[in-house]
């Protein structure tokens, strides 16, 4: 059977431009004429002023073409975008949210997992490797009222790979949507994700090959809280100690999002208590 481990990053990567286009994104690519004009004028006029910054040859030039050919071949563009881009149209579109934090979504998102009432256990192997976790929390909102809504949970294996993206897991592992009371407390069973890599073998593999990077990410887990008539918050939570905190390739950490994990009670594993506060609609 083909195993996780045989991924190859033009899968995952084409996995995520099928996903997106299938996507409602694609509803919102109606931009105003003077904004495409303005935002387009601006990105090159920074691109000429690079150039002449420092003298780009032909053969850079080449290189670039070379390799935004390769970016798309790979189907690569949603990794590309989410990994060196997202986090500051996130930062800007979030600006003025007074609840709790989020982080970028990222490419491996897939909507409408399969729903269960808390407590739940996020669908995974008999055998999963990895360390149990446990993870309680409230969803309020900004007056400290508890509201009856949702988080819906995606997270990578204890080797790092997203079912969907790639081969040989099962539909939904390490995926779900976890309902909460009408108090909005939820209690989540998972099993701790791995530091991820992305790609190494695809175009932004080559970029970080080339510029002498490393691929990594923390270990995270992936949520969407939302509650009815409320503004959905999108983010990632983290590990303390992991090193990858200070350098994640998609500077996506933020400190309000790191975990404080404590050895669970009933002996299991690991559990920590962690709340998201959302803003009206
Ligand atoms: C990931 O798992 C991820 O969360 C991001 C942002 C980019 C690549 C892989
Ligand atoms: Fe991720």
């Amino acid at each position: 059977t083909i195993s996780e481990f045989d991924a190859k990053a033009a899968e995952s990567g084409n996995k995520a431009t099928e996903r997106f286009k299938e996507s409602g994104k694609r509803a919102a690519l109606d931009v105003p004429k003077e904004r495409v004009s303005l935002l387009a004028r601006e990105v090159l006029e920074a691109v000429y002023a690079t150039i002449r910054k420092h003298k780009v040859t032909y053969a850079e030039y080449n290189a670039l073409k070379d390799w935004l050919i390769s970016v798309g071949e790979d189907g690569e563009w949603p990794l590309f975008l989410d990994v060196w881009v997202e986090h500051v149209v996130e930062e800007v579109a979030t600006e003025n949210r007074k609840g709790s934090k989020g982080t970028i979504e990222g490419p491996y998102y897939v909507p409408n997992s399969p729903e269960q009432p808390t407590p739940a256990r996020l669908p995974r192997r008999d055998d999963e490797p990895g360390t149990e976790l446990t993870w309680k929390g409230q969803i309020r909102d900004l007056d400290g009222n508890g509201l009856a809504g949702k988080v819906e949970i995606w997270h990578a294996d204890g080797a790092g790979f997203y079912s969907q993206y790639a081969p040989g897991l099962p539909e939904w592992n390490l995926r779900g949507t976890v309902l909460a009371d009408e108090n909005g407390n939820f209690e989540v069973h998972t099993m701790r994700p791995a530091p991820y890599q992305i790609p190494t073998d695809g175009a932004c593999g080559k970029l970080i090959a080339a510029a002498g990077w490393h691929a990594w990410r923390p270990a995270h887990i992936h949520v969407k809280v939302s509650a009815p008539g409320h503004e959905l918050i999108t983010a990632q939570l983290y590990f303390p100690g992991d090193a990858h905190n200070e350098d994640d390739i998609a500077s996506a950490v933020k400190p309000e999002l790191i975990l404080d994990p404590k050895p669970a009670a009933d002996g299991k594993g690991e559990e920590m208590v962690y709340d998201f506060v959302l803003d009206p609609e």
